[in-house]
């Protein structure tokens, strides 16, 4: 059990960090600092204060048609970080801690974020569309002390979800964490689910900082875990600390224009590395302008708020793009603040990447990261041949790219291979993962991002393809074997492979091929059997097969002499050419 190797709740077991020689290197160049999160909420809630830190959307006006809205300045951000952090102090929340912080886009979002961070206890950052199987596996993985929701959120129950995971620990004896309803939805608190009545008062006395793990510097201990989209199994847990992550933001900001007037469109779930950092809500508040969180990430709602809020930037994933640029061909909404539209998170085609600027009148960035940290932005200056065709160029003078052949050996200049990755923000390892740390990482401490790219002279990304067992669905990421373990554990089935089926609208879906037993009953309509096993098992709506196909005639009993990723490209090119 993952749960012993921990050193209790207020440390972290070890991890594969930065070795000593590059962060020595990574402190000269004046990229890791000593600031930790606790220093950055209270430093810019303290220089910012009167300015306005958050516009927060909810319901919209049936007679005007505009949005209700909620705005904090940043002293009332803080106001409202620490009076969560003496909520999650109440709770039994330690410095060190973990808190899976799993909250839609909601001021509490931002209250219950700052507190953490005051506290210093590190969010593990999960997805209001997770359930019960992935939460499960990150409080047993982390050890998790609370785990924060707002009941009822997209109508789901929050409160029936962490009972399912919290009794299979107490069965397994384990200790779950407390549950905190973060909006007052809840009166009674009983089994673990805290409510919290009456509204705290603010926390003036802030704990002391702890070290969570070996580092002598505060700074370059582990801020919080972020996800991984996972490749085998569950999603894995990334350490990321304050100087690497601080860095990044830091450095993000003059390359994304963002500064004081920037009015940040957040549509994107809060808690995604983008939302957060690539840019995003943290290089909004290192600069001191302002968030507006947008309640849902319709077109309609998000061109209303950047009508009514004068909304300077947005960050989508390619789908929503091509959403916004249909919606606005049809409505001519006023666009006329917005400046800079990012996406990312997927591959962006060069055909739609063309529009906006004639569609949206706004410049176009494209944005190549992942979670593990390296990031790519296109640049202001780049000839729009490359902004509408590559991903852009990383972050940081000391970010270390390597294009390599199965092998491992460098391709010749211009090729497409293996993208590999270290610098100053992208880590070494995953969280408890040794098996998984020993593939996805080579002997000298690169990151096997799974990318397949192609350099460009002047040093810019192009993705052209994944090698990883990964499907990316609208940029949400699902990990292959994950789903195919929850179909092979279901009777009837001999056999599952899961595939990526090429999309229009969300690049991806996912699709399921099942070799059945003999005797398997899958009723009438196979995919609702299907849907109902994974939706049992606790698994989140977007990872569930949206196309079933059961075959008895296909090279499944080959499977022992053709590769499993070789075999899931067929099918997936099969299942392609073949309508439902
Ligand atoms: C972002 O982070 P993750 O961790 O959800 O996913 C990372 C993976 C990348 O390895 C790549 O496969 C894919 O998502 N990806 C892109 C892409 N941006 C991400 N593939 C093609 N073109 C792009 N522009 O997705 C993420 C993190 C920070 C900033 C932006 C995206």
């Amino acid at each position: 059990m993952t749960q012993t190797a921990l050193t209790g709740r207020t440390g972290l077991a070890e991890y594969p960090g930065i070795p000593e020689e590059f962060a020595a290197k990574y402190r000269a160049a004046g990229y890791w600092i000593d600031e930790t999160f606790q220093d950055f909420v209270l430093d810019r809630c303290d220089r910012f204060a009167d300015r306005t830190a958050l516009v927060a959307s909810s319901s919209r006006d049936p007679e005007t048609g505009s949005l209700a809205t909620q705005t904090w300045t940043y002293a009332d951000l803080e106001d409202e970080a620490r009076r969560s952090a003496r909520t999650l102090l109440d709770v039994g929340v330690a410095p060190g801690d973990r808190v899976i912080l799993q909250l839609p886009n909601t001021a509490e979002y931002m209250a219950y974020l700052c507190g953490a961070f005051l506290v210093g206890a590190l969010p593990v950052f999960a997805l209001p569309k997770h359930r019960a199987s992935e939460l499960g596996h990150f409080a047993r993985k982390t050890d998790a002390a609370a785990h924060i929701v707002c009941q009822g959120a997209e109508g789901f129950d929050y409160l029936g979800l962490y009972r399912e995971y919290a009794d299979g620990m107490r069965a397994e004896g384990l200790q779950p964490p407390v549950l905190i309803e973060a909006s007052g939805q809840v009166t009674e608190s009983e089994d673990g689910v805290v409510a919290i009545l009456d509204r705290p008062e603010p926390l003036l006395d802030l704990p002391r900082p702890v070290r969570n793990r070996g580092a002598e510097r505060l700074s370059e201990n582990v801020a919080f875990l972020q996800l991984s989209g996972g490749t085998t199994g569950m999603s894995k847990l990334i350490p990321r600390t304050h100087a690497d992550y601080l860095y990044s933001v830091r450095a993000s900001d003059p390359i994304c224009g963002v500064d004081r007037e920037t009015r940040m469109l957040v549509v994107l779930p809060a808690a995604h590395n983008f939302t957060m950092s690539s840019p995003g809500i943290l290089g909004v508040l290192h600069e001191g302008g302002s968030l507006v969180f947008a309640a849902d990430p319709s077109p309609q709602t998000a061109f209303s708020l950047i009508e009514q809020e004068r909304v300077t930037m947005a960050s989508l994933v390619p789908p929503l793009l091509q959403a916004w640029i249909l919606s606005a061909q049809r409505r001519s909404p006023d666009l006329s603040s917005l400046r800079t539209v990012q996406v990312g998170g997927a591959k962006l085609a060069p055909s739609v990447a063309e529009k906006v600027g004639p569609v949206l009148g706004a410049r176009l960035q494209q944005v190549f990261g992942m979670a593990e940290g390296l990031v790519n932005y296109t640049r202001d200056t780049d000839p729009e041949e490359l902004v509408v065709r590559t991903q852009g160029v990383p972050i940081s003078p000391d970010d270390e790219l390597l294009v390599v052949d199965d092998d491992d050996r460098p391709v010749a200049e211009g090729e497409t291979g293996h993208l590999l990755t270290r610098g100053p923000y992208t880590i070494r390892g995953y969280y408890l993962e040794d098996k998984a740390n020993r593939f996805g990482f080579t002997e000298d401490g690169y990151y096997r991002t799974g990318d397949i790219v192609r350099l460009h002279p002047t040093g810019h990304v192009e993705v052209t393809g994944r090698s990883k067992d990964q499907i990316n669905r609208a940029g949400e990421k699902i990990a292959v074997d994950e789903i195919e373990d929850v179909a092979l554990s279901a009777d009837g089935v001999a056999d599952a492979v899961v595939v990526g089926i090429p999309d229009d609208d969300l690049g991806e879906r996912v699709g399921l091929v099942v070799l059945p037993r003999d005797d398997a009953d899958f009723g009438v309509d196979p995919r609702t059997w299907f849907r109902e096993w994974f939706r049992e098992r606790g698994i989140a709506e977007f990872k569930i097969p949206e196309r079933v196909e059961i075959r008895r005639d296909l090279p499944l009993t080959n499977v022992g002499k053709i590769s499993r990723r070789h075999l899931r490209t067929a099918l997936a090119e099969d299942l392609a050419a073949s309508r439902p």
